[in-house]
Protein backbone atom coordinates (compact mmCIF):
# COMPACT_ATOMS: atom_id res chain seq x y z
CA UNK A 1 0.00 0.00 0.00
CA UNK A 2 2.50 2.28 1.40
CA UNK A 3 4.70 1.57 -1.79
CA UNK A 4 2.00 1.79 -4.63
CA UNK A 5 1.25 5.53 -3.00
CA UNK A 6 5.10 6.41 -2.81
CA UNK A 7 5.05 5.29 -7.14
CA UNK A 8 2.10 7.71 -7.26
CA UNK A 9 3.32 10.27 -5.76
CA UNK A 10 6.20 9.64 -7.95
CA UNK A 11 4.67 8.97 -11.15
CA UNK A 12 2.25 12.67 -10.67
CA UNK A 13 5.33 14.54 -10.13
CA UNK A 14 7.14 12.76 -13.20
CA UNK A 15 3.94 14.22 -14.84
CA UNK A 16 4.14 17.15 -13.88
CA UNK A 17 7.62 17.73 -14.88
CA UNK A 18 6.84 16.06 -17.97
CA UNK A 19 4.86 18.91 -18.76
CA UNK A 20 6.69 21.36 -17.65
CA UNK A 21 7.92 23.86 -20.50
CA UNK A 22 10.71 26.71 -20.34
CA UNK A 23 9.67 29.66 -22.46
CA UNK A 24 11.56 32.98 -23.60
CA UNK A 25 10.20 35.77 -24.18
CA UNK A 26 12.14 38.60 -25.63
CA UNK A 27 10.97 42.27 -26.37
CA UNK A 28 13.38 45.08 -27.31
CA UNK A 29 13.43 48.33 -25.59
CA UNK A 30 11.64 51.30 -26.90
CA UNK A 31 12.07 49.77 -30.12
CA UNK A 32 11.43 52.49 -33.06
CA UNK A 33 13.39 55.09 -30.56
CA UNK A 34 16.10 52.64 -29.97
CA UNK A 35 16.51 52.47 -34.07
CA UNK A 36 16.54 55.54 -34.09
CA UNK A 37 19.08 56.34 -31.64
CA UNK A 38 21.37 53.85 -32.56
CA UNK A 39 21.56 55.25 -36.32
CA UNK A 40 22.15 58.94 -35.06
CA UNK A 41 24.38 57.76 -31.44
CA UNK A 42 23.87 62.44 -30.52
CA UNK A 43 20.46 61.18 -29.71
CA UNK A 44 21.23 59.40 -26.62
CA UNK A 45 21.02 60.74 -23.41
CA UNK A 46 18.05 63.20 -25.17
CA UNK A 47 14.27 62.86 -25.35
CA UNK A 48 13.60 61.17 -28.42
CA UNK A 49 10.18 60.82 -29.47
CA UNK A 50 8.90 59.02 -32.75
CA UNK A 51 5.64 60.50 -34.26
CA UNK A 52 3.05 59.51 -36.34
CA UNK A 53 2.42 62.72 -38.46
CA UNK A 54 -1.15 62.78 -39.81
CA UNK A 55 -2.01 63.84 -43.25
CA UNK A 56 -3.40 67.01 -41.81
CA UNK A 57 0.33 68.73 -41.06
CA UNK A 58 1.83 70.41 -38.29
CA UNK A 59 1.84 68.57 -34.98
CA UNK A 60 -0.93 66.44 -35.74
CA UNK A 61 -0.53 62.95 -34.96
CA UNK A 62 0.22 60.62 -32.30
CA UNK A 63 3.48 59.27 -30.64
CA UNK A 64 4.39 55.94 -31.57
CA UNK A 65 6.96 55.64 -29.16
CA UNK A 66 9.25 57.31 -26.90
CA UNK A 67 13.01 56.33 -25.40
CA UNK A 68 12.88 56.15 -21.64
CA UNK A 69 14.36 59.89 -21.13
CA UNK A 70 11.00 61.20 -22.56
CA UNK A 71 9.10 58.93 -20.72
CA UNK A 72 10.05 60.12 -17.39
CA UNK A 73 8.92 63.67 -18.46
CA UNK A 74 5.57 61.52 -19.25
CA UNK A 75 5.66 61.08 -22.82
CA UNK A 76 3.57 57.52 -24.25
CA UNK A 77 2.69 55.67 -26.99
CA UNK A 78 -0.32 57.18 -28.49
CA UNK A 79 -0.26 60.31 -26.76
CA UNK A 80 -1.28 63.32 -29.42
CA UNK A 81 2.35 65.09 -30.60
CA UNK A 82 1.47 68.38 -29.34
CA UNK A 83 1.04 66.69 -26.06
CA UNK A 84 4.14 65.51 -25.50
CA UNK A 85 5.81 68.51 -26.84
CA UNK A 86 4.37 70.40 -24.17
CA UNK A 87 5.69 68.05 -21.68
CA UNK A 88 8.89 68.42 -23.16
CA UNK A 89 9.46 72.17 -23.72
CA UNK A 90 11.78 72.85 -21.16
CA UNK A 91 14.28 70.59 -22.53
CA UNK A 92 15.90 69.81 -26.11
CA UNK A 93 13.87 66.89 -27.62
CA UNK A 94 14.10 64.89 -30.58
CA UNK A 95 10.94 64.46 -32.59
CA UNK A 96 11.14 61.91 -35.53
CA UNK A 97 8.57 61.12 -38.44
CA UNK A 98 8.52 56.73 -38.39
CA UNK A 99 11.10 54.88 -40.61
CA UNK A 100 9.50 51.59 -41.15
CA UNK A 101 12.08 50.86 -43.49
CA UNK A 102 14.63 51.43 -40.50
CA UNK A 103 12.76 49.40 -38.14
CA UNK A 104 11.52 46.34 -40.47
CA UNK A 105 15.18 45.83 -41.34
CA UNK A 106 16.28 45.72 -37.95
CA UNK A 107 13.36 43.58 -36.87
CA UNK A 108 14.13 41.12 -39.27
CA UNK A 109 17.99 40.67 -38.48
CA UNK A 110 17.18 40.20 -34.76
CA UNK A 111 14.21 37.77 -35.55
CA UNK A 112 16.95 35.89 -37.39
CA UNK A 113 19.00 35.78 -34.48
CA UNK A 114 16.74 34.70 -32.26
CA UNK A 115 15.35 31.92 -34.14
CA UNK A 116 18.76 30.35 -33.89
CA UNK A 117 18.14 29.65 -30.14
CA UNK A 118 15.16 27.37 -30.94
CA UNK A 119 13.74 25.44 -33.28
CA UNK A 120 10.34 26.42 -32.08
CA UNK A 121 10.14 30.19 -32.23
CA UNK A 122 7.11 32.17 -33.06
CA UNK A 123 7.56 36.01 -33.99
CA UNK A 124 4.62 37.81 -31.76
CA UNK A 125 5.16 41.93 -33.03
CA UNK A 126 7.65 43.64 -34.72
CA UNK A 127 9.55 43.58 -31.34
CA UNK A 128 8.60 40.41 -30.02
CA UNK A 129 9.30 36.77 -29.37
CA UNK A 130 8.65 33.98 -28.37
CA UNK A 131 10.90 30.65 -28.12
CA UNK A 132 10.00 27.29 -26.61
CA UNK A 133 13.80 26.55 -25.14
CA UNK A 134 12.25 23.44 -22.55
CA UNK A 135 14.48 21.28 -25.21
CA UNK A 136 17.26 23.24 -25.92
CA UNK A 137 18.15 23.68 -21.45
CA UNK A 138 16.91 20.24 -20.66
CA UNK A 139 14.01 22.19 -18.81
CA UNK A 140 16.53 23.78 -16.32
CA UNK A 141 15.99 26.87 -15.52
CA UNK A 142 19.61 27.75 -14.44
CA UNK A 143 20.37 26.68 -18.15
CA UNK A 144 17.48 28.93 -19.43
CA UNK A 145 18.78 32.41 -17.72
CA UNK A 146 22.10 31.94 -18.91
CA UNK A 147 20.54 31.25 -22.86
CA UNK A 148 18.34 34.55 -21.88
CA UNK A 149 21.97 36.20 -21.64
CA UNK A 150 23.62 35.00 -24.54
CA UNK A 151 20.12 36.12 -26.66
CA UNK A 152 20.81 39.67 -24.91
CA UNK A 153 24.64 39.83 -25.59
CA UNK A 154 24.18 38.75 -28.87
CA UNK A 155 21.73 41.41 -29.46
CA UNK A 156 23.48 43.97 -28.14
CA UNK A 157 26.80 42.90 -29.97
CA UNK A 158 25.56 42.31 -33.27
CA UNK A 159 22.45 45.00 -33.39
CA UNK A 160 23.56 47.61 -31.14
CA UNK A 161 20.02 47.37 -29.13
CA UNK A 162 19.21 46.39 -25.71
CA UNK A 163 15.88 43.95 -25.23
CA UNK A 164 14.00 42.76 -21.83
CA UNK A 165 13.39 38.96 -21.74
CA UNK A 166 11.29 36.85 -19.29
CA UNK A 167 11.75 33.00 -18.48
CA UNK A 168 8.81 31.21 -17.25
CA UNK A 169 6.86 28.14 -17.61
CA UNK A 170 4.51 29.20 -20.39
CA UNK A 171 4.06 32.21 -23.11
CA UNK A 172 1.49 34.65 -21.22
CA UNK A 173 3.72 34.44 -17.87
CA UNK A 174 7.06 34.62 -20.07
CA UNK A 175 5.38 38.01 -21.71
CA UNK A 176 4.21 39.32 -18.36
CA UNK A 177 7.61 38.53 -16.91
CA UNK A 178 9.94 40.53 -19.93
CA UNK A 179 7.95 43.62 -18.87
CA UNK A 180 8.77 43.56 -15.58
CA UNK A 181 12.33 44.66 -15.56
CA UNK A 182 11.91 47.14 -18.54
CA UNK A 183 14.43 48.23 -19.83
CA UNK A 184 17.54 45.76 -20.61
CA UNK A 185 16.24 43.47 -18.17
CA UNK A 186 16.19 39.69 -17.84
CA UNK A 187 13.64 38.26 -14.91
CA UNK A 188 12.99 34.12 -14.71
CA UNK A 189 10.02 33.04 -13.17
CA UNK A 190 10.25 29.50 -12.04
CA UNK A 191 6.97 27.10 -11.59
CA UNK A 192 7.33 27.39 -7.60
CA UNK A 193 7.54 30.90 -8.12
CA UNK A 194 4.20 31.40 -10.05
CA UNK A 195 2.01 32.46 -7.59
CA UNK A 196 4.19 34.39 -5.52
CA UNK A 197 5.00 36.40 -8.97
CA UNK A 198 1.35 36.97 -10.12
CA UNK A 199 -0.85 37.06 -6.80
CA UNK A 200 0.38 40.61 -5.85
CA UNK A 201 -0.29 42.10 -9.17
CA UNK A 202 -2.89 44.81 -9.56
CA UNK A 203 -5.44 42.91 -12.27
CA UNK A 204 -5.07 45.95 -14.97
CA UNK A 205 -1.16 44.00 -15.12
CA UNK A 206 -2.85 40.94 -16.70
CA UNK A 207 -2.30 40.82 -20.55
CA UNK A 208 -6.09 40.86 -21.91
CA UNK A 209 -7.79 43.14 -19.31
CA UNK A 210 -8.27 46.61 -20.34
CA UNK A 211 -9.75 49.92 -18.78
CA UNK A 212 -12.79 49.03 -19.32
CA UNK A 213 -12.83 45.45 -17.53
CA UNK A 214 -10.33 46.33 -15.24
CA UNK A 215 -13.18 48.85 -13.99
CA UNK A 216 -15.68 46.08 -14.21
CA UNK A 217 -13.39 43.66 -11.23
CA UNK A 218 -12.74 46.61 -9.25
CA UNK A 219 -16.10 47.01 -9.21
CA UNK A 220 -16.50 43.10 -8.08
CA UNK A 221 -13.96 43.86 -5.53
CA UNK A 222 -11.12 42.14 -7.54
CA UNK A 223 -8.54 44.28 -7.16
CA UNK A 224 -5.29 41.63 -7.38
CA UNK A 225 -4.55 38.62 -9.26
CA UNK A 226 -4.92 36.65 -6.20
CA UNK A 227 -8.58 38.27 -6.07
CA UNK A 228 -9.39 37.31 -9.71
CA UNK A 229 -7.83 33.69 -9.38
CA UNK A 230 -10.26 32.66 -6.55
CA UNK A 231 -12.97 34.22 -7.98
CA UNK A 232 -15.43 31.55 -8.66
CA UNK A 233 -14.99 30.65 -12.06
CA UNK A 234 -18.98 30.21 -12.44
CA UNK A 235 -19.17 33.71 -11.67
CA UNK A 236 -16.33 35.29 -14.14
CA UNK A 237 -18.10 33.34 -16.83
CA UNK A 238 -21.47 34.55 -15.88
CA UNK A 239 -19.74 38.13 -16.49
CA UNK A 240 -17.37 37.98 -18.76
CA UNK A 241 -18.74 35.28 -21.01
CA UNK A 242 -17.33 31.49 -21.04
CA UNK A 243 -13.97 32.16 -23.26
CA UNK A 244 -13.05 35.41 -21.49
CA UNK A 245 -14.27 34.11 -17.64
CA UNK A 246 -12.18 30.74 -18.94
CA UNK A 247 -9.54 32.85 -19.46
CA UNK A 248 -9.14 35.07 -17.07
CA UNK A 249 -9.37 31.73 -14.58
CA UNK A 250 -6.78 30.23 -15.98
CA UNK A 251 -4.46 33.12 -16.57
CA UNK A 252 -4.55 34.79 -12.95
CA UNK A 253 -3.36 30.86 -11.72
CA UNK A 254 -0.71 31.13 -13.94
CA UNK A 255 -2.13 28.52 -16.54
CA UNK A 256 -1.76 28.97 -19.73
CA UNK A 257 -1.43 26.08 -22.29
CA UNK A 258 -0.75 27.80 -25.64
CA UNK A 259 2.05 25.88 -27.84
CA UNK A 260 4.69 28.59 -29.53
CA UNK A 261 3.64 28.38 -32.73
CA UNK A 262 6.02 28.49 -35.09
CA UNK A 263 4.73 29.84 -38.68
CA UNK A 264 5.84 27.01 -40.98
CA UNK A 265 6.84 24.15 -38.68
CA UNK A 266 10.38 24.00 -37.72
CA UNK A 267 11.61 21.37 -39.90
CA UNK A 268 13.10 24.29 -42.28
CA UNK A 269 15.99 26.43 -42.19
CA UNK A 270 15.88 29.55 -43.86
CA UNK A 271 17.34 33.14 -43.81
CA UNK A 272 16.21 36.25 -45.48
CA UNK A 273 17.27 39.72 -45.92
CA UNK A 274 16.51 42.92 -47.36
CA UNK A 275 17.99 44.12 -51.17
CA UNK A 276 19.92 47.60 -50.44
CA UNK A 277 17.55 48.72 -52.94
CA UNK A 278 14.28 47.37 -54.64
CA UNK A 279 15.02 45.47 -58.10
CA UNK A 280 14.16 43.21 -60.62
CA UNK A 281 17.59 42.58 -61.95
CA UNK A 282 18.89 38.97 -61.58
CA UNK A 283 22.52 40.12 -61.56
CA UNK A 284 22.14 42.40 -58.66
CA UNK A 285 20.20 40.25 -56.40
CA UNK A 286 22.05 37.31 -57.29
CA UNK A 287 25.11 37.88 -54.82
CA UNK A 288 22.43 38.48 -51.87
CA UNK A 289 20.92 35.06 -52.97
CA UNK A 290 24.10 32.97 -52.96
CA UNK A 291 24.90 34.81 -49.32
CA UNK A 292 21.87 33.51 -48.45
CA UNK A 293 22.46 30.07 -49.87
CA UNK A 294 25.74 29.85 -48.40
CA UNK A 295 24.58 30.89 -44.32
CA UNK A 296 21.66 28.17 -44.98
CA UNK A 297 24.48 25.56 -46.01
CA UNK A 298 26.77 26.27 -43.22
CA UNK A 299 23.46 25.40 -40.79
CA UNK A 300 23.16 22.17 -42.78
CA UNK A 301 26.65 21.31 -42.68
CA UNK A 302 26.51 22.19 -39.04
CA UNK A 303 23.36 20.20 -38.02
CA UNK A 304 24.43 17.39 -40.00
CA UNK A 305 21.59 16.91 -42.39
CA UNK A 306 20.59 16.48 -45.90
CA UNK A 307 17.47 18.28 -47.60
CA UNK A 308 15.00 17.15 -50.48
CA UNK A 309 12.86 20.22 -50.65
CA UNK A 310 14.52 24.05 -51.39
CA UNK A 311 12.91 26.97 -52.19
CA UNK A 312 12.82 30.92 -52.22
CA UNK A 313 10.82 33.63 -50.77
CA UNK A 314 10.04 36.70 -51.74
CA UNK A 315 9.31 39.93 -50.51
CA UNK A 316 8.06 42.32 -53.82
CA UNK A 317 7.53 46.41 -53.58
CA UNK A 318 3.90 46.03 -52.80
CA UNK A 319 5.21 44.01 -49.84
CA UNK A 320 2.78 41.07 -51.15
CA UNK A 321 4.83 37.42 -50.25
CA UNK A 322 5.57 35.09 -52.72
CA UNK A 323 7.13 31.39 -52.61
CA UNK A 324 8.51 29.20 -54.88
CA UNK A 325 10.23 25.99 -54.09
CA UNK A 326 11.12 22.82 -55.83
CA UNK A 327 11.68 18.59 -54.34
CA UNK A 328 14.25 16.88 -55.50
CA UNK A 329 14.47 13.07 -56.69
CA UNK A 330 16.99 12.64 -53.88
CA UNK A 331 18.79 13.83 -51.13
CA UNK A 332 21.31 16.45 -51.79
CA UNK A 333 23.07 18.63 -48.98
CA UNK A 334 25.77 20.37 -51.22
CA UNK A 335 25.91 24.48 -51.74
CA UNK A 336 25.85 24.13 -55.42
CA UNK A 337 22.74 22.26 -55.85
CA UNK A 338 20.89 24.64 -53.77
CA UNK A 339 22.32 27.83 -55.33
CA UNK A 340 21.42 26.25 -58.42
CA UNK A 341 18.24 25.79 -57.90
CA UNK A 342 17.48 28.94 -56.48
CA UNK A 343 19.02 30.78 -59.12
CA UNK A 344 16.56 28.70 -61.67
CA UNK A 345 13.49 29.80 -59.34
CA UNK A 346 14.55 33.75 -58.71
CA UNK A 347 14.94 33.64 -63.13
CA UNK A 348 11.32 32.43 -63.40
CA UNK A 349 9.69 34.60 -60.65
CA UNK A 350 11.33 37.72 -62.31
CA UNK A 351 9.94 36.41 -65.75
CA UNK A 352 5.89 36.28 -63.95
CA UNK A 353 6.65 39.39 -61.70
CA UNK A 354 5.90 42.54 -63.03
CA UNK A 355 6.70 43.91 -59.35
CA UNK A 356 10.71 44.87 -58.19
CA UNK A 357 11.74 42.89 -55.23
CA UNK A 358 12.41 44.05 -51.39
CA UNK A 359 13.51 41.20 -49.73
CA UNK A 360 14.43 37.88 -50.47
CA UNK A 361 14.96 34.66 -49.04
CA UNK A 362 16.32 30.80 -49.00
CA UNK A 363 14.77 27.98 -47.29
CA UNK A 364 15.26 24.56 -47.62
CA UNK A 365 12.99 21.80 -45.73
CA UNK A 366 11.95 18.04 -45.92
CA UNK A 367 15.19 17.04 -44.16
CA UNK A 368 17.26 13.41 -42.89
CA UNK A 369 20.25 13.08 -40.63
CA UNK A 370 23.37 12.74 -43.35
CA UNK A 371 24.47 9.21 -42.99
CA UNK A 372 27.57 9.14 -43.82
CA UNK A 373 28.97 11.61 -40.89
CA UNK A 374 26.40 9.99 -38.77
CA UNK A 375 28.13 6.68 -39.05
CA UNK A 376 31.98 8.70 -38.65
CA UNK A 377 30.47 10.02 -35.58
CA UNK A 378 29.61 6.62 -33.90
CA UNK A 379 33.11 5.46 -34.61
P1 LIG B 1 6.20 48.04 -27.61
O1 LIG B 1 7.10 46.86 -27.46
O2 LIG B 1 4.86 47.99 -26.97
O3 LIG B 1 6.91 49.33 -27.01
P2 LIG B 1 8.41 49.81 -27.13
O4 LIG B 1 9.31 48.76 -27.71
O5 LIG B 1 8.46 51.13 -27.81
O6 LIG B 1 8.78 50.06 -25.61
P3 LIG B 1 9.07 48.99 -24.45
O7 LIG B 1 8.90 47.64 -25.06
O8 LIG B 1 10.45 49.27 -23.99
O9 LIG B 1 8.05 49.30 -23.41
O10 LIG B 1 5.97 48.36 -29.13
C1 LIG B 1 6.95 48.13 -30.13
C2 LIG B 1 6.91 49.22 -31.18
O11 LIG B 1 5.60 49.29 -31.75
C3 LIG B 1 7.19 50.60 -30.63
O12 LIG B 1 8.59 50.88 -30.55
C4 LIG B 1 6.46 51.47 -31.59
C5 LIG B 1 5.28 50.66 -32.05
N1 LIG B 1 4.07 51.10 -31.33
C6 LIG B 1 3.27 52.07 -31.91
O13 LIG B 1 3.56 52.53 -33.01
N2 LIG B 1 2.15 52.49 -31.23
C7 LIG B 1 1.80 52.01 -30.00
O14 LIG B 1 0.79 52.45 -29.42
C8 LIG B 1 2.65 51.02 -29.40
C9 LIG B 1 2.31 50.47 -28.03
C10 LIG B 1 3.76 50.59 -30.10
MG1 LIG C 1 9.19 46.76 -27.00
MG1 LIG D 1 6.51 44.86 -27.99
Amino acid sequence: MVKLSLNRNYISKMLKTAKTRIIAHVDLDYFFAQCEERENPSYKGKPVVVCVYSARGGDSGVVSTANYVARRFGVKSGMPIFSAKRLLKEVEAVFLPVNHELYNKISDEIMEILRDYSGKFEQRSIDEASLDITERTGRNYGRAEKLALDMKREILMSEGLTCSVGVAPNKLLAKMTAGFNKPDGLKVVRPEEVKSFLFPLPVGELYGVGRKTERVMLELGINTLEDLAKYRIEDLVKVFGEKMGMYFHNAANGVDESPVREREGFVQISKITTLKKDSSDLNEIISDLYELCKAVHERIVNDNIVFRSLGIMVVTENMSIHSRSITLDSYVSDLETLKRACYELLERFLKESPLKIRRIGVRVTNFNVASQKTLKDFQ
